[in-house]
């Protein structure tokens, strides 16, 4: 059965990441897929993200070191993630790369590197951009490690894609929370955290403050709602409903959530209010932002 693709991406970066998603699932004589799609946005993202939260130009941690996490799974139950890299341009890749040429589902670090190296992925050293660097020097006086809501840590691209074949993925890349403690991973490369998808369900993925997601895994929640009937648009709220149950002071945090299911319906929810995602479905012929 053919039907018309259909691309959901966090932020207004969304609309960046849907629109290479989109290049590639509307040319259907090229058949590619959804998988192909969420690399795709993801990786439009990682090379150039504004924000300074996505790819080698974010801000650092606080020993002004840029870590990053990614991760990526298609319906079928297929999932491939890497966590704290270095160095890395395109870390959705390498996690697509962990999925199809390893057993395993998770790489970190140095030894996620080495995985890079191996597959002729470049490894650059690491270094910060001048703004990034500028940002974080004048930070180091402050000791503020807090993040702010809808501010530094605003910019995970997370995405999910249907193609017309009727399958689906999920994507997330990040360099995590601006400032974050040297080693810190968030809910980006974790499946069942920060994104999840389940044929013939549907899938969820998040943005926002990593550890309340990790601590209710927030994605599979939602999911796993929509197995048990609810709306993707029910399942985004039963989630956040969770996080904010499980994780005290909302107001401190934000967490934003994007679900879809295989017939086509969306839904998006978030803690607090200033959440933007993209979406081209059906109904939407060019890419929109919302709210
Ligand atoms: C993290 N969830 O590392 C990511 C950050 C994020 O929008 O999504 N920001 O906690």
């Amino acid at each position: 059965m053919m039907q018309p693709p259909i691309v959901l991406s966090t932020w207004d970066h969304g609309l960046t990441a849907n629109k290479a998603g989109l290049a590639l699932l509307g040319d259907t004589r090229a058949r590619r897929t959804a998988l192909d799609a969420v690399e795709a946005g993801c990786r439009a993202v990682e090379l150039d993200c504004p924000d300074m939260t996505v790819g080698l130009g974010s801000r650092p941690d606080r020993e002004g070191r840029v870590t990053l996490d990614a991760a990526i799974m298609s319906g079928d139950g297929r999932a491939g993630c890497v966590a704290f890299v270095q160095g890395v341009a395109h870390p959705i890749s390498l996690a697509r790369l962990v999925m199809e040429r390893t057993p395993h589902v998770l790489l970190v670090g140095a030894g996620a590197e080495q995985f890079a190296r191996e597959c002729a992925v470049e490894v650059a050293a690491p270094s910060l951009s001048p703004a990034a660097e500028r940002e974080w020097r004048a930070g180091l006086t402050e000791k503020r490690y807090q993040p702010r809501i809808n501010i530094e840590n605003h910019d995970t691209i997370s995405m999910l894609a249907l193609d017309a074949e009727g399958t689906m993925a999920a994507a997330s890349t990040t360099s995590g929370l601006a400032y974050k403690m040297h080693g810190r991973v968030g809910d980006s490369p974790i499946i069942g955290a920060g994104i999840f998808v389940d044929a013939p369900i549907g899938g969820a993925i998040c943005t926002g403050l990593g550890e309340t997601v990790l601590r209710t895994l927030g994605a599979h929640l939602a999911v796993e709602a929509m197995r048990a009937g609810a709306s993707p648009q029910e399942a985004c709220e039963h989630a956040i409903a969770r996080i904010i149950e499980k994780n005290p002071n909302p107001e401190n945090y934000q967490v934003g959530m994007l679900a879809l299911d295989f017939t086509g319906r969306s839904g998006a929810y978030s803690v607090q209010r200033g959440f933007t995602f993209a979406l081209q479905d059906a109904l939407h012929a060019a890419p929109s932002k919302f709210p």
